[in-house]
This record gives structure tokens, sequence and C-alpha cells, in this order.
């Protein structure tokens, strides 16, 4: 096909993937004009955060012609494959709940992850409201005697002790399925609609209800 990097420089943006879902990117220009995207290709090397140069493809339309140095990225993998998460977050909160029981185990994956990125790490116990939450806090103390932040919070009431933690950060909320990422996201950003759902008593566990990242702003207030 003709037309290649060269003849489509002109027309590049610079934006920011604020989320990704599969193979689809929405991308942000400094104007807060958002363009629905693709990668060239079937590069999926891309994630939520990324700094990009967009080709404009149609109306509101581009293709994401390159990635800028990231600060930071986080990842998962497994012995087959890896997949991007967030770039350049400099911090993960790690949302623990009572119920669904949550996995030390994971928390002490996700700390390493952050310090093997250089990304500062937060506990949240969220929930704070059910009686099973006592134990659980101080199950944590571990952690903050290791020196990381551990704070309790209700997002069903108030999301107000995570807020001084946001505050000139890039956060990404990590942990399990059910113990309340889309709550808080509700909480801190009205308007976004992340879909919540009910978990499993019966498995002890969430219903994997979110499967995409998606970045929001934060108003300062
Ligand atoms: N009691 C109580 N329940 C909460 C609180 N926050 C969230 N929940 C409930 O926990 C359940 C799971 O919440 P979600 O926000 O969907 O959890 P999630 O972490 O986004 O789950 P996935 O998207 O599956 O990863 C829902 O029934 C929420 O209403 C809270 O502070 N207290
Ligand atoms: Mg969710």
């Amino acid at each position: 096909m003709p037309g290649g990097k060269q003849q489509h420089h002109d027309s590049q943006v610079e934006g920011r993937i604020v989320a990704s879902y599969g193979r689809r990117y929405l991308v942000e220009l400094p104007d807060t004009t958002v363009l629905d995207c693709v990668t060239r290709g079937k590069r999926g090397d891309v994630a939520c955060g990324d700094r990009v140069s967009v080709a404009r493809s149609a109306p509101g339309q581009g293709v994401i012609e390159a990635i800028a140095p990231r600060m930071t990225l986080l990842y998962r993998s497994d012995a087959y494959r890896q997949k991007l998460i967030a770039a350049n977050v400099t911090q993960i909160i790690i949302v623990v709940a009572a119920v669904p029981t949550f996995s030390e185990d994971l928390v002490n994956r996700c700390l390493i992850a952050a310090e093997y990125g250089g990304m500062k790490a937060l506990i949240a116990l969220n929930k704070s409201d059910l009686p099973e939450s006592a134990a659980a806090l101080s199950s944590l103390e571990f952690y903050r005697a290791l020196g990381y932040r551990v704070r309790a919070l209700s997002a069903r009431r108030d999301v107000q002790p995570l807020c001084t933690c946001l505050e000139n950060e890039v956060s990404a909320l990590v942990g399990q399925s059910g113990m309340g990422k889309s709550t808080i996201i509700n909480r801190l950003v009205p308007g976004a609609a992340a879909r919540v759902a009910e978990v499993s008593a019966a498995l002890d566990s969430g219903r994997h209800t979110t499967t995409y990242a998606r970045l929001y702003h934060l108003n300062a207030t």
C-alpha cells in the first residue's frame, strides 16, 4: 500500500493512551480530543498510559505509529506470555478486602512488581465497613512494618482516606476480582460508570467484571 510512515509524518499527533480494549486503544490528545486507534499489524506492546505518536486515518480515528520511552511499565507474565497492564504509572495501589478472602501471595507479587518496576506501592484495605476487616487489617501490619503505606477505607461510604495518596501521582489500582476497584473508581471519578458486580459467596471470589484498563483524570479539589 502506498503511503508509509514518511508520508504520514506531517499529520502525526502526540497523545496518551487512556484506554485499551483488546487491540483497540483510545488516545487522548493535548486538547482532550480522543481518537479511536489501532496499532500497525499485530503489535500488542502498547499499554494504557503510553505516550504515543498517532497518524490520523479518518475523522476521530488513528494508527499508533510510535511509543515514547516509558518511565515505568507494569505487566503480568507467566512462562508463556506477557501482558502489559499500564505504562508510566508512578504508584500501584493494591486493593484488598476481607471478603472475598484476599491472597497474600498476590499482594506479595504486586509488591515485587512495584519494586522491580520502580513504582511506589500502597495497600488499600477496602470494605472496612465489614466486621471481618479488623482481622484483615491486623494481618496487614506486617507490610506496614516493612515500610509500606496501608490505608483502610470503605468505598461504599467514603474514599477520602485514599485521596491524599493520589495527589501528584499516576496510580494503578490492582487486585483480585471483587475487591472493589471499580467501586473506588466510581467514587473517585463521578461519571466513570465502571461496572460493579456482586461477588460470589459460593466461590469466595469476584466475577472478573472489569477486563480493560482505563486512565482517569482526577480533579484537584
Ligand atoms: N461492604 C462493602 N462492599 C463493597 C465495598 N466496595 C465494593 N464493595 C462490593 O464488592 C463487590 C465487588 O466490587 P467491584 O468494584 O465490582 O470489584 P472489582 O475489584 O472491580 O472486581 P473486578 O472488576 O471483577 O476485578 C460489589 O458487590 C461491591 O458493591 C465496600 O466498601 N464495602
Ligand atoms: Mg472491576
